[in-house]
């Protein structure tokens, strides 16, 4: 019987590998053997020795000693969920991927998010790359497409992955800082290959400190094939776009949320899912063809460029959704591998040297990580379609391929499984010749144009968070050459720029002379480009925080928690103290959480709404004042109420309605309003 056959036999998918419970919920051991006592140990006598016989004891010790694997060694931070994919109509003409032609069809999908550099227990907010992983469990194989929330990539070619990782995780001797690019080996190397500049200005903006995982963008960063049923190729870039909107941290809150929630986004995604918010995004590609591509100023081989959408817009091919939470942490989000080489008929590579790496990569770290080449027998790694070949064996083998023969070609088995060269996964037949070299082409060489393009884009305020960033990170930096190296570099993408980030240095005039390898060019600005000048005016899956005390309005509160439920946002209440307490009719209110445990930098916007009474003892609290002196400096909109104005002022907050601090005593339309417009940019 071959693989598919047994497969059938013992179910499908998921189910496959899952042990049945005791149906009378007996404890058992690993052999099903019914446990007596899981508190003692076998010993001589009450108080005597332990037995080296208690098989139970050493079952489970042993277990527990190997509970851990190797953490990820990039992305070992992530977060999970599972959802379904589903095509708007069908795309035949780009590709004939199966998951790509009927609306009707909904594909499951496994998504993991990440940061890149910290690891499994860093904080979510740090400023770093997010990973942006899917699985699709097509009826044709599994396809992943494993991309980041940046476009761009720091290196041109695979063989740097190894230096620029390093570079950025923990120095060896030391072993610090974790998830933090802001030190000199990171700097140091950066600063010596221009290639990494583009990217560098995606990782000094906002886009590294995303407000949540549902607020992020998704790209497929490498250019790719989709080749349909006729044969005729076309490149594609993909792009995740998300239903909410693309909405960003400021960095002082991120530094806030890191100590208060260090699980801020996965909570956030994990609370969505469990609410029945999902959340969704687009999938789309730019499609173009060689002809087209030999025209851009720009390789579309070299990772460290964008195609800019007002070049090639978006076409949308359907949407995801995701509304499962996993049952197991470890078993699905740890154990899940994603391969770039995963992929089917329709989908195929570009030579982009990073990608072409990372076919190579996955594969081979997945081995080390899951330690067997039967990692796709987990069930997370499973595709829920047959799989049907003569592997065999090696470790944890859990199929149990039966009958005497394992190979193919055979005439001994009329049941085993045979090619299909029409239907099966062929390569785009791309001519290939030339000698063999180490050489980096002569179109890779422009590293400054493009990343002046995005520095451009930016509106003001974008332009200083990413001089922010960059003073923040080379201030990190002991060593004087490297900042004056990289100041160098940004002399050549924006003189401007260079002038912010030296005189927050303390370093005017000192920047390095460097020659660019190609001449730097203006291009016109990519509106596209910028976060916020396309952001949607919306609460949608916001959090708003409401700081309020006992004997609060009953009716009003009744209304606020209305009034947001209608933006698709969601209400936090913080009250003083941590236990229930009584509204003004009587009603219990218990908290979602308390000042000391809850700082305004977890919220979106906030409210305060203190009796009167209480916001005068608030107002000799430093945890209130701080609360709202946060919320204001982190440009967010504050609804008040009048009792609440005292509390104000001895924050030192002005109630000015022009600046997004609005009185919510008469109705939460204004309130409302200026919310959607995610912060106040313009608040001195
Ligand atoms: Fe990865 N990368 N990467 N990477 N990468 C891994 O694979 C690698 C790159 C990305 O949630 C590793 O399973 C090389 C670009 C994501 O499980 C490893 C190069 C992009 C994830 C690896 C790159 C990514 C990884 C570590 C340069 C965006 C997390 C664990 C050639 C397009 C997937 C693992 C998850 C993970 C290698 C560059 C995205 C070692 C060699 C560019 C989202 O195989």
């Amino acid at each position: 019987m071959s693989d598919t056959k047994k497969n059938e036999a013992l179910g499908k998918g998921g189910e496959l590998h899952q042990h049945a419970a005791s149906p009378e919920g007996r404890l058992t051991s690993n052999q099903g053997v019914a446990v007596s006592d899981d508190q003692n140990t076998l010993t001589v006598g009450p108080r005597g020795p332990q037995l080296l016989e208690d098989h139970l004891l050493r079952e489970k010790i042993t277990h527990f000693d190997h509970e851990r694997i190797p953490e990820r060694v990039v992305h070992a931070r992530g977060y999970g969920a599972h959802g379904y994919f589903q095509a708007y109509e069908s795309h035949a003409k780009l590709t004939k991927a199966d998951f790509l032609q009927d609306p009707a069809v909904q594909t499951p999908v496994f998504v993991r998010f990440s940061t890149v550099a910290g690891s499994a227990g860093s904080p979510d907010a740090a400023r770093d790359v997010r990973g942006f992983a899917v699985k699709f469990y097509t009826s044709e194989g599994n396809y992943d497409l494993v991309g980041n929330n940046i476009p761009v990539f720091f290196i041109q070619d695979a063989i740097k992955f190894p230096d620029l990782i390093h570079s950025v995780k923990p120095a060896p001797d030391r072993d610090f800082p974790q998830a933090q690019s802001a030190h000199d080996t990171f700097w140091d190397f950066v600063s010596l290959i221009p290639e990494s500049m583009h990217m560098l200005m995606w990782v000094m903006s906002d886009r590294a400190i995303p407000r949540s995982f549902r607020m992020m963008e998704g790209f497929g960063v490498h250019t790719f094939r989709m080749i349909n049923e006729q044969g005729d190729v076309t490149l594609v870039k993909f792009h995740w776009r998300p239903k909410l909107g693309t909405f960003s941290l400021v960095w002082d809150e991120a530094v806030v949320i890191n100590g208060a929630d260090p699980d801020f986004h996965r909570r956030d995604l994990w609370n969505a899912i469990e609410s029945g918010d999902y959340p969704e995004w687009e999938l789309c590609v730019q499609a173009f063809t060689e002809e087209e591509a030999a025209g851009f100023n720009f390789d579309v081989l070299d990772p460290t460029k964008l195609v800019p959408e007002e070049l090639v817009p978006l076409t949308p091919l359907g949407k995801m959704v995701l509304n499962r939470n996993v049952d197991n942490f470890f078993a699905e989000t740890e154990q899940v591998a994603f391969c770039p080489s995963h992929v089917v008929p329709g989908i195929d590579f570009s030579n982009d040297p990073l990608l072409q790496g990372r076919l190579f990569s996955y594969l081979d770290t997945q081995l080390s990580r899951l330690g067997s080449p039967n990692f796709h027998q987990i069930p997370i790694n499973q595709p829920k379609c047959p799989i049907s070949n003569f592997q065999r064996d090696g470790h944890m083998q859990t199929f149990v391929p039966t009958g005497r023969v394992a190979n193919e070609p055979n005439t001994l088995d009329d049941g085993a499984p045979r090619e299909c060269p029409k239907t099966g996964f062929s390569s785009a037949p791309v001519p290939e010749a030339g000698d063999k070299m180490r050489t980096r082409p002569e179109s890779f060489a422009d590293h400054y144009t493009q990343a002046r393009q995005f520095y451009r884009s930016m509106l003001d305020v974008e332009q200083e968070h990413i001089a922010g960033g960059l003073a923040f990170e080379l201030g990190k930096c002991k060593e004087l050459k490297v900042r004056k190296r990289m100041l160098g570099h940004l002399k050549l993408i924006d003189e401007g720029l260079c002038e912010d980030v030296s005189k927050k240095l303390g370093m005017v005039g000192m920047a390095d002379d460097i020659k660019p390898a190609a001449p730097v060019r203006d291009s016109e600005p990519s509106p596209a480009l910028s976060q916020y000048k396309k952001a949607p005016q919306t609460l949608m899956g916001k959090k708003v925080g409401l700081l309020t005390t006992d004997g609060v309005d009953a009716k009003w509160l009744a209304s606020l928690q209305k009034a947001v439920e209608e933006e698709g946002a969601t209400l936090a209440i913080i009250a003083p103290a941590a236990g229930p307490f009584a509204d003004s009719s009587g009603g219990e209110v218990t908290p979602d959480d308390f000042l000391d445990g809850a700082p305004s930098a977890l919220f979106d916007c906030v409210v305060v709404a203190p009796t009167a009474d209480d916001s005068a003892m608030l107002g000799k609290q430093q945890a209130a004042a701080n609360w709202l002196r946060m919320a204001h400096g982190h440009l967010k909109v504050i609804g008040y109420t009048k009792a609440a104005e005292s509390l104000l002022d001895d924050a030192g907050v002005p109630a000015e309605a022009g600046q997004g601090v609005v009185a919510v005593d008469g109705g939460f339309g204004d309130f409302i309003d200026w919310s959607k417009k995610h912060r106040v940019w313009d608040r001195p």
